[in-house]
């Protein structure tokens, strides 16, 4: 890490990039060449940074510099750079905990707020491959792998007292990002925002409803109190499917820039959230009727396989013997003891399945009447077929939320998104 002067900050383009590599010795020998020639591409389509493709004579590398805005909006939304640190301190936690399935760090730069990772060649991000209707076959295990490790030896259950709570302080200021996420999906789909947005005319009428059904303000802001106030984990805190890059053989979760300290359940949440908006977004993209059912089994199988490896996964890394300072194994000698605690983990378990259910809800809302969408849904070009799509994904939402104890098993997820495959919503004029 280069720990540079803050107050250093300038945003690198093209030319300052190049020069800025070129003087690192490691980065310029992996790119080889002659600097003149490297080939500097900005590539970034998320909604806050800059993110650079650089290719040399000998390898490639990415770059990914944060803005002090919010790229999406603009200038008139600053953000801090500092989520730069966050990010960079929780992907070498997480290179540590699930070695391979991040980007290796190359370089970093607190005061440019800008790090330097392994460029991930052929991989795309894993939301493209959907809308094209493409299974990925490793992605079960790598991201139940994935969230089983980063969660479990980051909480109470594998750290002792005093680690987690340092643990918590040290992403404690990346406020600004869970503020983010506190506005937009936790308050803002529900009343009405500026930059709230939708398919209208035909949703319009459903997000009315959303704004007066007080069920759901109150499921939500249930949800919104548990992501504030339980500090279980080091989440990703973004674990969308933009934030996955794959191949069909191999799986990189990237961008843990709203990384910090809370429910569990709202990285497997986000996981489960964005299989099923595809799966509710695919009927959209079929140009013959049925020619994505392949895909859609798929994707439904890998719902359950996520929840079901994921529980697998974290239960086996309790079981094995957990050195954190939560249920002392002298509390739970004996067979009755040992009897105990494996009805207390499966009880853990039925509780974080729920907060999953209910989190996967929010981020489903969010991404149909938020400020931020997603291209699964995006991309059907047919604002009417769109909305239909979206609107199925609401109707399973809103059940998730306000009715989450109907949901006690993973297959009644998947049973109620099947029912709603072929459902069709009344929607608004248009
Ligand atoms: C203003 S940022 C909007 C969204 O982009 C990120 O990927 C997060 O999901 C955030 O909520
Ligand atoms: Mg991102």
């Amino acid at each position: 890490m280069t720990g540079d002067r803050a107050g250093d900050y300038r945003i690198l383009h093209e030319a300052a990039l190049r020069d800025y590599l070129a003087g690192l010795p490691d980065l310029k020998a992996l790119l080889g060449g002659e600097p003149a020639a490297w080939e500097i591409t900005e590539v970034g389509d998320g909604n806050l940074n800059l993110v650079f493709i650089v290719k040399g004579a000998s390898g490639g590398i990415a770059v990914k510099q944060a803005l002090p805005y919010v790229r999406l909006v603009g200038e008139s939304w600053p953000l801090p750079l500092s989520r730069a640190h966050y990010e960079y301190l929780a992907l070498s936690k997480q290179a540590e905990l699930a070695p391979g399935l991040v980007p290796a760090l190359l370089h970093h730069n607190e005061a440019l707020a800008l790090t330097v990772m392994e460029l991930l060649e052929p991989h795309i991000i894993m939301r493209k491959g959907m809308v094209a209707g493409t299974q990925y076959p490793r992605f079960v295990d790598d991201i139940t792998t994935f969230m089983a490790q980063t969660l479990f030896f980051t909480s109470d259950l594998a750290l002792s007292a005093a680690d987690k709570k340092e643990a918590i302080a040290a992403f404690a200021g990346n406020h600004a990002l869970c503020k983010i996420t506190e506005d937009l999906i936790f308050t803002d789909p529900y009343r009405i925002a500026e930059q709230n947005r939708w398919t209208a005319p035909y949703l319009d009428g459903l997000a009315a409803e959303l704004r007066d059904d007080m069920e759901l303000h109150v499921a939500i802001s249930r949800l919104k109190l548990k992501f504030m106030a339980s500090p279980e984990a080091q989440l990703h805190g973004d674990l969308h499917t933009g934030s996955i890059m794959v191949t069909e053989r191999q799986t990189r979760v990237i961008d843990p820039e709203f990384a910090f300290y809370g429910p569990m359940g709202f990285d497997v949440g986000a996981v489960l959230a964005n299989l099923l908006m595809a799966y509710f977004a695919s009927a959209g993209h079929e140009r013959v009727p049925g020619e994505r059912q392949a895909f859609e089994i798929w994707v439904l199988e890998t719902v359950e396989q996520v929840w079901s490896e994921f529980a697998r996964k974290f239960l086996d890394l309790w079981r094995a013997g957990a050195a954190g300072d939560a249920y002392p194994a002298s509390l739970f000698a004996g067979e009755n003891g040992a009897t105990r605690l494996e009805a207390e983990r499966q009880a853990y378990m039925q509780r974080l399945f729920a907060d999953t259910v209910g989190f996967a809800a929010a981020k489903t809302i969010r991404r149909i009447f938020g400020l931020a969408h997603n291209i699964d849904f995006e991309l059907i070009e047919d604002a009417r077929k769109r909305a239909i799509s979206e609107a199925r994904a609401v109707r399973l939402a809103r059940a998730m939320m306000v009715e989450t104890g109907a949901f006690p098993a993973i297959t009644d997820v998947t049973g109620a998104a099947r029912k709603l495959r072929d459902w069709q919503p009344e929607l608004s004029a248009g």
